[in-house]
């Protein structure tokens, strides 16, 4: 499933705590993107995750799950990515979740379908950032030094630099960008339309785009055009 994340240019980031109707979800599920991912951080449960999966089911596309708490793994998607927020100042979220996780379920987690995650959580009015209490006011050479820790040391397969909610400073992405040699770059914030997605493709590896697919299809759908000219 790491070769599957490899080809990735373009993800969209569905939340099971927001509604999307069907008409919307089918444009979604069919632009031409490369894989949906589920996930979200609050209000993901079990009923509101499986759910959304159902519903993606229908549709002929890569579907992951992203775990944010122990209580929503559902079973049937693709794969499942586990987030490890290299910069918390808080180890739970590095490793404390997963290790709790590997305590009460280790013999039925099925490792082969686990891709980790290494997140630089960055824009500090997220709910991510506060949920974390991630160290957000770091310079290039801090994140860039975070994200080859990630890739040299912890081996991770994905370096995941989230704005979520705002577009990011890409010349610290860019910075990123040059210290990894084997994990992917993922870039996710603030991905609007057509340009906001070319100008973060052109600094990463793979763009993931949420909030806008809520309140603007159009605008979202751009952003798959701009990855696939
Ligand atoms: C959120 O990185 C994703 O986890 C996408 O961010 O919602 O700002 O597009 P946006």
């Amino acid at each position: 499933m790491n070769q599957m994340v490899q080809s990735w240019r373009h993800v969209f980031k569905l939340d099971p705590d927001r509604s999307i109707d069907d008409e919307t979800l089918e444009a979604i599920c069919s632009s031409g993107t490369d894989a949906i991912m589920v996930g979200g951080s609050s209000g993901v449960t079990y009923k509101n995750t499986e759910s959304l999966l159902t519903r993606i089911r229908k549709f002929q596309i890569p579907c992951v799950l992203e775990i944010s708490t122990l209580e929503a793994i559902v079973p049937g998607f693709d794969f499942f990515l586990i987030p490890m927020v290299l910069n918390s100042s808080d180890p739970q979220w590095l490793i404390g979740n997963q290790a709790q996780a590997a305590e009460m379920y280790g013999d039925m987690i099925p490792w082969d379908m686990l891709v980790p995650e290494g997140y630089i959580v960055l824009n500090p009015d997220s709910t991510v950032a506060r949920r974390t209490e991630a160290k957000t006011s770091l310079s290039d050479s801090e994140a860039a030094a975070y994200a080859q820790i990630a890739d040299r040391i912890f081996h991770l397969p994905i370096v995941y630099v989230e704005y979520s909610g705002t577009f990011g400073d890409l010349e610290l992405v860019t910075a990123v960008r040059h210290r990894l040699e084997h994990s992917r770059l993922f870039y996710g914030g603030g991905i609007v339309d057509g340009d906001t997605a070319r100008l973060a493709a052109s600094a990463c590896d793979t763009i993931v785009v949420g909030n806008i697919i809520y309140s603007d299809l159009d605008k979202a759908l751009e952003t798959v055009a701009a990855i696939n000219k």
